[in-house]
């Protein structure tokens, strides 16, 4: 099976990488097939997922993933959601981590409690569309740590692992992340001859 992985997101694509090199699939990214997305103007995970990953299988011709993601922090109701990887106009991880915690000022340890979401898309050319969403309860620490991972990791804690995602290793996070969930379900359909296996007649 040849897939194409939607997403300018290096972080995502390094993830979804490693949650799928058990089914042993040829992939492909975005640097291969260059072309414009369009823009996400979703107002669900699902929308947006929906969105990238026909609109990437119909141009590559390609059975395509994409992954649309975000955190969702209680007390900023659900904030922000769908414009995670836009925050506050902000343009780095940095500088969105920087205004989260601006955001979040004054709201003690207890009332910082937050989810990530990850829903992932399988597209073939021919319209056929998988599903798949995972999600990780956790809370916003008031000041950043670890070193690793991408986007909010560094500020959402775990209690049960005592660490942040940014603590953690690439296989660590896939064991507890919306990602790893996603993708584990993933793996299960495929492995167990729920989804399509092959690769359909392209148009
Ligand atoms: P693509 O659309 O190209 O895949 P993107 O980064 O724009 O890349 P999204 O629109 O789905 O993707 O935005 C998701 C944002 O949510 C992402 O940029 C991060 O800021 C955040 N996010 C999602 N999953 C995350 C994770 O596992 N760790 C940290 N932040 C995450």
């Amino acid at each position: 099976m040849h897939l194409l992985i939607a997403t300018s997101n290096p972080g995502k694509f390094r993830e979804i990488r490693e949650g799928l090199a058990p089914l042993g699939w040829t992939l492909f990214s975005l640097l291969d097939y260059p072309f414009k997305m369009p823009p996400e103007e979703g107002s669900t995970f699902e929308d947006n997922a929906v969105l990238k990953a026909a609109f990437a299988a119909k141009q590559s011709g390609l059975p395509t993933l994409a992954d649309d993601s975000g955190l969702e922090v209680a007390a900023l109701g659900g904030e922000p959601g769908v414009y995670s990887a836009r925050y506050g106009n902000k343009k780095t991880d940095t500088e969105r981590n920087v205004y989260l915690l601006e955001r979040l000022k004054g709201v003690p340890p207890s009332e910082r409690k937050a989810r990530f979401v990850a829903v992932l898309v399988m597209a073939y050319p021919d319209g056929y569309m998988e599903l798949y969403r995972g999600e990780t309860e956790g809370e916003i620490l008031e000041a950043p740590r670890g070193e690793w991972g991408f986007g909010y990791d560094p500020l959402f804690y775990l209690p049960e692992a005592g660490k942040t995602f940014a603590e953690m290793t690439l296989e660590e996070k896939a064991a507890y992340s919306h990602r790893g969930k996603a993708l584990r379900q993933l793996l299960e359909a495929h492995k167990l001859g729920l989804a399509r296996k092959e690769q359909p007649l392209q148009e």
